[in-house]
């Protein structure tokens, strides 16, 4: 059995609606697994909720319910907004499931076995928003600390710590011997600055359960339950492990384990975060699974952050995208388009509703919406539906898109990918009113050309149905529907110029992107 290409997103924290933020990290994750679908390899789509520590617990503490049944409440919105954004993961993660939490023990207990934690005492100022403990260097200049550290509190507690120092080197030369690891490069280079200008604290891993017992109990110590950020990285290999991936159970060896062969997911190809937590998942993730004997996932790819109307979104100001409320009044083919056209993986971005609109109205009802639904209705009106003799008027052109899409796709850069098919939209717009096929409709001698005129318009149709796939499924879907195929538009073989066939029968035009008066 190949490795088959694993792809995992951030766990959102249970307590609170799911934002723009959440939506557009899941949907780079969900377009880069259909992606290398399309491209013919077996993909594994991991995302899911985080749902231990002391946010949570003061959260359901504050509505009056028990904590897992808050978690499990808030669990189905959060995987109905999975449904709702047409993910196509493969499992969905909870922390409170015991497959996890077996997992998360084992390894806990393997890695204290093996000398890798120590207990001391430590006192300092706890962010419990951030569930975690402040340094100097978090202070503002006046001394105090930021208000989004949320209550800071002086804490005197004596905990368990991952030894992390021991393994600062390593790292180092670990991400300058393989300079993919973490992606974009200046993603990189802060992860080294940070690395080379600082020594690393160690690492607590524990809370004790008398004042937080929301967690999984450490499995050597009654008194403690697992930090909530040691808990969650885990989830990235505690899922196949659970499923029987051979590598991940064998370095996790929690019993009993179900080996299946036919599954071969670690070590992840690329886990998609965003740039708050890249020292998580840079720093902490990497060393302990080299604590663990585990091998490093290929890639760490950390988006930038939303905000909207150039302000931080914030509830308590309503500055605020609610991704649902936009996907049910514009559709989810059109909030997938925006976020991805709109912002590159790596940078931040600015949402507005006005460029929401400009986008919808003339890149998917003015020109994609428009080139299909005309090159469809002409061939429906001027050849009945059925489809001429092939022709390769627009092939050479059609075929370097493709190339150019296909080699974007495979570096991850969704943006361009969505910039080289638009390439295609406006040439075939282009040719549409060059050769005037309404006019040659009126002229019989010209019916050889019109024939011509209406093979290559279909075939772009086909051919950017299957380039879309990845991006905007429901559209892509629609597309080949209306062209009479059936199946889906799903591999990304199909796009070689002539699929279609002289006299195939195409179905009923309708609109993709109803223009909307706004
Ligand atoms: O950090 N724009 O959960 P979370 C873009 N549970 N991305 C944003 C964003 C914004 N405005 N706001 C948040 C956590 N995100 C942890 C993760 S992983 C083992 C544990 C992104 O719900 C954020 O960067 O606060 C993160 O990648 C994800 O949403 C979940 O954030």
């Amino acid at each position: 059995m190949s490795k088959r290409v694993y792809v995992t997103t951030a766990i959102d924290y249970v307590n609170g609606q799911p934002h723009l933020g959440h939506a557009y990290e899941k949907i780079i994750a969900d377009v880069i697994t259909r992606s290398r679908r399309s491209l013919g390899r077996e993909a594994f789509f991991l995302t899911g909720l985080d749902e231990h520590g002391q946010k949570v617990q003061q959260a359901a503490i504050a509505e009056g319910k028990q904590p897992q049944k808050y978690c499990d409440d808030l669990a189905a919105t959060w995987e109905a907004f999975a449904n709702q954004l047409q993910l196509t993961n493969d499992d969905f993660v909870r922390p409170t499931s015991k497959r996890h939490k077996d997992v998360v023990q084992a390894i806990l207990a393997r890695l204290n076995a093996e000398g890798h934690f120590y207990k001391a005492i430590y006192r300092g100022f706890y962010s419990t928003k951030e569930e975690t403990f402040l340094t100097d260097k978090d202070r503002r200049p006046d001394g105090t600390f930021d208000p989004s550290f949320g209550e800071v509190v002086d804490l005197e507690e004596e905990n368990y710590y991952f030894k992390l120092k021991a393994h600062q080197q390593w790292l180092i030369d670990y991400i300058e011997q393989n300079p993919s690891f973490v992606a974009p490069d200046y993603r990189r280079n802060e992860v080294l600055g940070l690395l080379k200008h600082n020594t690393l604290e160690d690492l607590c891993i524990t809370r004790p359960a008398n004042r937080l017992n929301w967690g999984i109990p450490v499995p050597f110590d009654p008194n403690y339950v697992t930090y909530v950020w040691f808990d969650a990285l885990v989830n990235y290999i505690s899922i196949p492990a659970a499923l029987g991936d051979p590598v991940a159970a064998q370095v996790v060896n929690s019993q009993p384990l179900n080996i299946n062969p036919q599954l071969s997911l670690w070590p992840a190809d690329l886990h998609v975060i965003g740039k708050d937590i890249l020292k998580f998942h840079a720093v902490y993730w990497p060393i302990m699974l080299k604590a663990m004997g585990a091998p490093l996932p290929k890639q760490v790819l950390a988006h930038g952050w939303w905000q909207k109307d150039g302000e931080k979104m914030s509830k308590t100001t309503g500055n605020v995208v609610d991704p649902v409320a936009v996907i049910d009044e514009w559709g989810i083919d059109a909030f997938r388009f925006y976020v991805l056209r709109e912002l590159d993986i790596g940078p931040d971005g600015n949402w507005t509703d006005a460029g929401f609109r400009g986008r919808y109205s003339a890149e998917l009802a003015n020109g994609l919406g428009n080139l299909v639904n005309r090159s469809l209705s002409m061939l429906k009106r001027y050849r009945n539906g059925v489809v001429p003799a092939v022709s390769n008027e627009l092939a050479v052109e059609a075929e370097k898109v493709v190339a150019e899409t296909r080699s974007l796709l495979e570096r991850n850069e969704l943006q361009g990918a969505l910039l080289a098919i638009w390439s295609l939209v406006t040439r075939a717009n282009q040719y549409v009113d060059q050769t005037a096929p309404f006019k040659l409709a009126k002229d019989p001698q010209q019916s050889g050309r019109l024939d011509e005129v209406l093979y290559n318009l279909a075939e772009v149709c086909r051919i950017l149905a299957v380039l879309l796939w990845p991006f905007l499924p429901t559209t892509a879907r629609k597309i080949y529907q209306q062209l009479g195929l059936v199946g889906e538009p799903d591999k990304f073989s199909a796009a070689k110029w002539g699929g279609l066939k002289a006299g195939h029968a195409i179905g009923s035009p309708a609109a993709l992107f109803p223009r909307k008066d706004v």
